[in-house]
């Protein structure tokens, strides 16, 4: 179980406690049931309820057909970092590239693109929403953030994996990072994709790796990825709200 369910579980339970019928009330199906609550009881039973109560945050992102993709998959924000060091990496074709994992985990681990690829992948036709205003679908092939997750072994006080992007945002050298919880992190759509529509990833698209976390907004999807760390918060990273954008203001949990 993970620190984040079990955070959720404990509000639950107090609220059940405190006798909140308000959050009970929205769920029909228990509302009417008086032996609900005697049958609440036990610790055990108690954790059962609310794990299927709470069931719903595995729910699936909408998945598109082939007809349905976009002629092109625009690019937005960075779109080709200048970061020498990402240059170089790209010179030779990412043959060097190394993806570093570490933090909260029993196993830190760098991957290379060949590691990657050998992971347990996924292919996925979604539609990819922006702020801004536009939106696209694509094709998306990629590691599950959840098989990497099961090489590296979180500890159980990660909560949140925060990612580093190569590209510099201003002046003042800021670099693009984000972050996501745990649940998002093992969600089966969830990926580190290294392809668009049945092409090596582009550099406008975040070569050689970029996240896809499809039930929330585009400026979740770092592009360039260089390192993920495991963290249990993020309060002293970067501008301490998770996030590029969320440090200049946007939501952290940018749900569609
Ligand atoms: N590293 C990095 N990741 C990024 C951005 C960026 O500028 N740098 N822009 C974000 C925004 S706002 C969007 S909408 C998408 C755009 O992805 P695309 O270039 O593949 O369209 O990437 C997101 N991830
Ligand atoms: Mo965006």
């Amino acid at each position: 179980m993970t620190p984040v369910r079990f955070s959720r579980r404990h509000v639950l339970v107090r609220a059940l406690a405190l006798g909140a019928t308000a959050l009970v009330a929205g769920c029909d199906r228990l509302s009417r049931s008086e032996w609900f609550f005697q049958w609440l009881q036990p610790a055990e039973k108690l954790s059962q309820v609310t794990q299927h109560l709470l069931a719903p945050r595995a729910s699936m992102a909408q998945e598109f057909s082939a007809a349905d993709l976009s002629p092109t998959f625009r690019s937005n924000g960075s779109s080709n970092p200048s970061n020498p060091i990402y240059q170089a990496l790209a010179l030779n074709h990412f043959s060097e590239y190394r993806l570093k994992v570490s933090g909260l985990v029993e196993n830190p681990t760098a991957f290379s693109l060949a590691d990657l690829r050998s992971l347990p992948s996924r292919t996925q036709i979604t539609r990819h929403d922006c702020v801004e205003g536009w939106s696209a679908i694509g094709k998306w092939k990629g590691a599950r953030l959840s098989a990497l997750l099961e090489h590296v072994r979180p500890k159980p006080e990660a909560r949140f994996l925060v990612l580093y992007c190569a590209d510099s945002m201003d002046e003042a050298g800021n670099q693009y990072y984000e972050s996501i919880d745990m649940e998002d992190a093992r969600h089966s759509q969830t990926l580190l994709a290294y392809e668009l529509n049945d092409q090596t990833l582009p550099v406008a698209n975040g070569a050689p790796l970029r996240l896809r976390v499809e039930r929330q907004l585009g400026y979740k999807m770092a592009k360039y990825l260089m390192a993920i760390e495991l963290v249990d918060n993020f309060e002293k990273i970067g501008g301490g709200k998770g996030g590029y954008w969320e440090d200049q203001g946007y939501e952290w949990y940018a749900g569609i």
